[in-house]
């Protein structure tokens, strides 16, 4: 499950029902103040991906609360049972275990990290307080480019779940677009979190399996990847 130091992936963490409340939060924030949309690059490029913001709105490549540019609107506030989630993501993949062992000097065969190994609030779930969530929707089509998430002022861990179609997730190295990288297969259910060494790292999904969800999630075709971070703004 630990893909790289840092990067751990929970097949099927989701319940059925967590897809589904997920899937009809989506829905909802897809038509809410800030409609889903193809964000359009500063140097004119469409993304294939669609993509809908809660807390903050991100046009790349920063962070705002009003949407300039889109409708000058501001996105939909960060629901507390979202970040309460986020708290269980980290406690789950980074695990309790790595808090305890720290607490006797790490002196395990664990391959946990310590928590406070990579700065405030990294590896602590209780104090992680994600302030916006980034909701991309995949038709057969899409795909997103290998790339780094570096619009955050903080290196607290990015909380990943995908809900839908499967995709081919390709996670690379912070140094550089190319290889090193390691392909994985991101499911419906699936957490992704990526904290310490990995938060920088380049990534991106090459390709989406059509017809692969579960249609009981209430999403019939395509992949939804919800990710929250830490902003580190106010
Ligand atoms: C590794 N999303 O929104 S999720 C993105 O599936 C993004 O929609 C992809 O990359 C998606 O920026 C991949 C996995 C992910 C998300 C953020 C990361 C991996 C990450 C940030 C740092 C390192
Ligand atoms: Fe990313």
């Amino acid at each position: 499950r630990e893909i790289a130091p840092g990067a751990v992936h929970v097949p099927g963490w989701l319940t059925l029902d967590e897809q589904r409340h997920l899937v009809d939060a989506c829905r909802a924030w897809a038509q809410g103040p800030v409609p889903i949309r193809h964000t359009v690059l500063p140097r004119g490029g469409v993304m294939s991906v669609q993509t809908v913001c809660v807390g903050w709105h991100w046009q790349p490549y920063r962070y705002t609360r009003l949407a300039h540019d889109v409708n000058g609107r501001q996105v939909a506030d960060f629901p507390g049972w979202l970040a309460d989630l986020g708290r269980r993501a980290l406690s789950d993949a980074y695990g309790p275990a790595a808090r305890a062992e720290s607490a006797d000097g790490g002196s395990t065969t664990s391959q946990q990290y310590e928590p406070a190994a990579y700065g405030p609030n990294a590896y602590e779930p209780d104090t992680y307080e994600p302030d916006t969530a980034l909701i991309n929707f995949y038709d057969g089509e899409a795909k997103m480019g290998m790339h780094q998430d570096k619009d955050e002022k903080s290196d607290a861990p990015v909380v990943s779940l995908s809900i839908g179609d499967a995709c081919l997730f390709r996670f690379g190295n912070p140094e550089t677009r190319g290889r090193p990288y390691t392909d994985v297969r991101l499911a419906s259910g699936d957490l992704f979190v990526f904290g310490g060494p990995s938060r920088f790292a380049y990534h991106g999904v090459p390709k989406v399996y059509p017809g692969t969800g579960d249609p009981a999630t209430g999403l019939t075709s395509g992949r939804l990847n919800l990710t929250m971070r830490v902003t580190g703004l106010r």
